[in-house]
């Protein structure tokens, strides 16, 4: 049985998820301590990326989530790491520990095992999977991507391991056929998705959690009765442009507790791991359908946009490679 408790703790080790994730190998811990309000409610409880205190200072070289296919002695062993675009296929992999084993003990999170999201390097293609684990850990999901081209694999999920913590594990998967890649859509507040309009609020900060608020409509009417999708009225992943890095997010609040309202508005707090661009997914819930709102946008320290603009004049068009001024 699924306890609110566990997916409490879930939510308080999500909030700091990046923060764990670049911790990790670096001995120190970034960006938990300045929690937003509207974080997840901890019950008291405190990440093990919080405990630890630390500074910013690592920000810049910290390892991201999703990133790596090996971390922490747990591996993603990808069986199919090629499929053909346009093709329905089942996806194969398995969670090996250290000694090379096939992991089947996993914790729960907001109701699955694990959770498989699939994306393209171009960010266009997005996925929220939930395969299922036979039981000799091989898991298993049917696929049918689009398009060509590269694609990458984010494995979700915390070892029932005592001590272990929640892993993002990331594996290439290669999409045969005829391969065009996309530009990024531009930054927007606003994404529209089978009949919903979907605002977004909030500015993603590097290093520094903040709040972001996601409001769906209908037919310019607030919707206002979502869904519980896995215990939450929405979640939140996104994807860093570049290399892909991995972060996922649920809302402030659960169905039920009393006070989160089923919509229009959900609230989130995420860290950006560093200044960029990046693409946000929210998956939400409404008339038994779930759909995927997905939203471009910048992630700048206040300080770096106000350098960036300070230095515009002596280097015009030129930025330091996160301004987006490229001048030819
Ligand atoms: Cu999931």
């Amino acid at each position: 049985m699924n306890t609110g408790l566990r997916i409490t703790a879930f939510a308080a080790a999500l909030t700091a998820a990046f923060g764990a994730a670049y911790g990790v190998g670096k001995g120190v811990d970034p960006v938990v301590e300045n929690t937003a309000p509207a974080a997840h409610d901890t019950h008291g409880r405190t990440s093990p990326a919080a405990r630890e205190g630390g500074g910013h200072a690592a920000r810049e070289s910290a390892l991201a989530a999703g990133v790596q296919i090996s971390e922490n002695g747990y591996t993603l062993d990808l069986a199919t790491p090629r499929v053909s675009a346009g093709e329905r296929t089942t996806l194969r992999f398995t969670v090996r520990d250290e000694a090379g084993r096939a992991v089947t003990a996993f914790r729960r999170e907001h109701g699955k095992e694990l959770h498989l999201i699939l994306a393209s390097r171009d960010l266009t293609t997005y996925r929220h999977l939930h395969p299922e684990r036979a039981a000799d850990g091989t898991w298993s999901a049917p696929v049918e991507l689009p398009r060509a081209g590269g694609y990458r694999v984010f494995a979700d999920f915390t070892p029932a391991r005592e001590g272990a913590g929640n892993l993002t594990l990331g594996a290439d998967l290669a999409a045969a056929g005829r391969y065009a890649p996309r530009e990024l859509p531009a930054p927007a507040a606003t994404a529209r998705t089978g009949g919903y309009e979907v605002e977004l609020a909030g500015t993603l900060r590097p290093g520094r959690a903040s709040g972001l608020t996601l409001k769906v409509s209908r037919d310019g009417r607030p919707v206002t009765d979502l869904q519980p999708y896995l215990g939450a009225y929405g979640h939140l992943v996104a994807l860093r442009s570049g290399d892909l890095a991995y972060l996922h997010v649920h809302p402030g609040g659960e169905p039920g507790d009393g006070t989160t309202k089923p919509g229009p508005a959900v609230s989130f707090t995420a860290t950006a791991p560093s200044g960029g661009t990046y693409r946000l997914f929210l998956d939400f819930r409404h008339e038994g359908r779930v759909h995927t709102a997905a939203f471009t946008v910048r992630a700048e320290a206040p300080e770096t946009a106000e350098r960036l603009s300070g230095t515009a004049e002596e280097r015009p068009g030129r930025g330091d490679g996160h301004s987006g001024g490229h001048g030819h």
